[in-house]
């Protein structure tokens, strides 16, 4: 208590882009586009800084980025790589913080404030982290020093690429932000700032003269967001819990080999539904998603794609079934979909709209899921949910599934 906190918030600079860059010097100078090939279907991962002079952005459709930029070098992303990088940044991390909460593989705060005396020493640690990780690791990252979350956020992205801020009290975050439009603030997302917009509140300033409709728009959110407009953020770190670092899964091993891959989009949703259950009960979030897949001649693969939502059924089953896209098809005895990395906070930092949004429209999908499978196989699934979650059901209705499928 009393003491101010110091908090940094580092994120590296085109993460998946750098690292290819860096293990390729021929392309170091291009524009260099992460995500699908032109020729597939797909979107952008993320590019380098060339690359983003063109427009090209991270979720853009990669037709639409090789229109605006057909210079550029398309390559597939490397999770495997990104995660061993991303291992070695967070060592790095680990030496100075006191507490960390990692948001995602590029991207943490490091809460350091028992770790110094002053400001002048933590700016030496912010320092020290950026020089350590150009030299022992080749990339570049930007650093915002700060007295809280939301402030270290906007201070590490005000100089990117490469860059250092520091934003050290509530006055001079207001100062920096107060006639920037309402989502510079890190929780005012699309929908929100579109509901302020239509109120007529379009700037930070704004938010700040307008309470009583800013709370009357959200409710309790609404203090937030208002709070957050005085650069007022008490939170605390969510640090990452090791107990919790361990994956789940489910699998069904047919009792004749199928070849149905309509029907494994069923039994995705099916496993993905214990999977959700396993996951809720634990409080965690499942942050990629897996698929395995034994063929007929008992040759297994796995594959497996980094998400940054995968907590219901449905998005697990969504994902599961782009991985499943992608394979040779040809006749299946087992069938499993796992959830990986999971932690206690989802690792992309989405805003609280991206949350409501995504939580509408999970009910309404996983709905439409159930009704579609009530018609195929005459069963209410979801009104016998919780029977599903025990191994021996699940098999007895997938092999009931088996017989009584109607295309
Ligand atoms: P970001 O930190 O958002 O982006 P970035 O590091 O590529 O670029 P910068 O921070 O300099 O703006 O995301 C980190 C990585 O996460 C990114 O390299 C690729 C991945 N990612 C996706 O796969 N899809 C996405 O939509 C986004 C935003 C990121
Ligand atoms: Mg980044």
């Amino acid at each position: 208590m009393g003491k101010n906190k110091i908090i940094i918030h580092v994120d590296m600079d085109a993460f998946y882009a750098s690292v290819e860059m860096r293990d390729n010097p021929s392309i170091r100078k291009k524009p260099v586009i992460i995500g699908s090939l032109p020729h597939e279907r797909g979107v952008v991962a993320t590019c380098n800084y060339e690359a983003r002079k063109y427009g090209v952005h991270s979720a853009m459709n990669i037709k639409e980025a090789y229109k605006l930029c057909p210079k550029g070098v398309f390559i597939h992303p490397n999770y495997e790589k990104y995660k061993k990088v991303s291992n070695q940044i967070h060592k790095i991390w680990d030496e100075y913080a006191i507490e960390k909460e990692a948001i995602a593989l590029d991207e943490a705060y490091l809460d350091i404030t028992d770790n110094v005396e002053s400001i002048d020493e933590a700016r030496k640690i912010a320092k020290t982290i950026k020089e350590r990780i150009l030299k022992e690791i080749g990339l570049t990252c930007s650093i915002g020093l700060s007295y809280s979350k939301i402030a270290a956020k906007t201070a590490s992205e005000e100089k990117k690429p490469n860059g250092y801020f520091e934003i050290l009290t509530k006055e001079d975050f207001v100062n920096l932000v107060i006639d920037r439009e309402v989502d510079a603030l890190h929780t005012v997302g699309k929908k929100s700032k579109e509901k302020l917009n239509e109120n007529k509140i379009f700037t930070i300033r704004d938010i700040q003269n307008n309470k009583e409709k800013v709370l009357k728009l959200f409710g309790k959110r609404g203090e937030f967001i208002y709070d957050i407009s005085y650069g007022i953020d008490d939170r605390e770190l969510k640090p990452y819990n090791p107990e919790n670092a361990q994956s789940l899964s489910r699998e069904v091993t047919f009792q004749k080999d199928e070849n149905d891959y309509e029907f494994f989009k069923d039994i995705l949703f099916l496993l993905a539904i214990c999977l959700e259950n396993q996951l809720k009960k634990r409080k965690l979030h499942g942050n990629g998603v897996s698929l395995k897949i034994t063929y007929s001649d008992m040759k297994t693969i796995t594959r497996q794609k980094l998400s940054a939502s995968c907590d219901s059924a449905i998005e697990i089953q969504e994902e599961a079934l782009k991985l499943l896209e992608d394979i040779e098809k040809r006749s299946i005895r087992l069938i499993g979909t796992g959830l990986y990395q999971l932690s206690t906070q989802e690792i992309k930092q989405l805003s609280i709209d991206d949350y409501l949004e995504k939580d509408n429209n999970i009910e309404e999908r996983t709905n439409r899921e159930f009704e579609r499978l009530k018609e195929k196989y005459k069963l209410d699934f979801k009104s016998n949910i919780e029977k599903l979650y025990q191994t021996d059901t699940l098999f007895k209705t997938i092999e009931y599934m088996r017989k009584h499928r109607s295309n």
